[in-house]
């Protein structure tokens, strides 16, 4: 496989020319294709075509997209990023199912079809999620190719500390514990994105990093830049989910008012809400100065947060 750099496409050392969409387009087909390939129909077949139909759903991809424009962005390769990718959207996209249960937010649509329980029933949606989840790690450990065992182990740890209860699992916790509550506080509005949505876009970023050998100073910077990123793309989510039709969101749209959950616009407006997620990307996008042009795409991305519909 290429290098981010040299695929025929128009990734360039400019600002004035780097192509968001262009580059967006070909990360997504090659994340497409190699989560075709991660994932493969055995027995018990129900088991794994669940797993499939939510994980080849569609989705912007944006995590694994992330942890290969950083990987990139130090010297790394796709080979070596690539497995630690796919992981992550598996995990990703396994959240979202758990996320969609009647037990939890109960949804019926997701990435513009119906949830996963909705079509295999709430058991094996449950066990699609674990088989996702359990597979992920699997998949970083063994398809891994030309990274140091110890660059791959700081990963694996890295990655399962932001997935378990210091991370998205206790972010979803208080989200659960503070539905129905009329004095959530914006501290702990914060402190629920920061974790249930910061924690898996900070180790996207830091991974990628990990795996191209990042040093200390290099890991710090990145991870302010993906926790600055993670926050604004919570913010804009609470954004759209009041702006947003339900077929840009390919879900529900609407759903925060109408549960009366506490969201960045129940604070400051959409106005503010808006300037707030601006601030932050301006922020990431500082964090990245010392990197110079190599970082175009990190920094394209971060503006995308902002600019997004779905
Ligand atoms: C992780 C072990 C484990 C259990 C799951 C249910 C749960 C615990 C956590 C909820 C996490 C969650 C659903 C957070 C919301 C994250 C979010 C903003 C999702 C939307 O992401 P997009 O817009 O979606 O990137 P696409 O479909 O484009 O990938």
């Amino acid at each position: 496989m290429a290098s981010l750099h040299d695929p025929t496409g128009s990734i360039t050392s400019t600002a004035a020319t780097f192509n968001l969409s262009v580059y967006l387009r070909q990360q997504q087909q090659l994340v497409e294709a190699a989560l075709d390939q991660s994932v493969t129909v055995e027995y018990p077949p129900t088991i794994y075509e669940a797993m499939r139909y939510s994980l080849m759903a569609g989705g912007k991809r944006l995590r694994p997209i992330l942890c290969l424009a950083t990987c990139d962005l130090l010297g790394g390769t796709v080979e070596m990023a690539m497995p630690t990718a796919c992981a992550l959207e598996m995990i990703h996209t396994m959240s979202l199912i758990h996320d969609d249960l009647p037990a939890m937010d109960n949804d019926d649509f997701r990435r513009g079809k119906p949830t996963n329980h909705k079509v295999y029933g709430d058991d094996i949606a449950i066990l699609a999620g674990d088989g996702l989840l359990a597979y992920a790690f699997e998949y970083i450990a063994t398809q891994t190719q030309s990274v140091p065992p110890e660059r791959v182990l700081r990963v694996v740890s890295h990655v399962a500390r932001a997935v378990g209860a210091a991370g998205l699992v206790g972010g979803q916790v208080v989200d659960l514990e503070s539905e129905g509550k009329t004095d959530v506080s914006l501290d702990t509005l914060t402190w629920i994105h920061r974790h249930k949505t910061g924690a898996l876009l900070e180790a996207c970023v830091v991974s990628g990093a990990l795996l191209a050998g990042a040093d200390e100073s290099a890991l710090k910077r990145l991870s302010g830049y993906a926790q600055d990123i993670g926050l604004a793309f919570q913010i804009v989510d609470d954004v759209l989910d009041i702006t947003a039709t339900p077929e840009e969101l390919g879900k529900t749209a609407g759903k925060d008012l109408q549960a009366q959950k506490a969201t960045y616009p129940s604070f400051w407006g959409l106005e503010e809400s808006r300037h707030q997620a601006n601030q932050l990307i301006a922020a990431a996008k500082a964090k990245l100065e010392p990197f110079g042009t190599a970082a175009l795409p990190l920094m394209a991305i971060a503006d995308y947060i902002t600019a997004r519909t779905h």
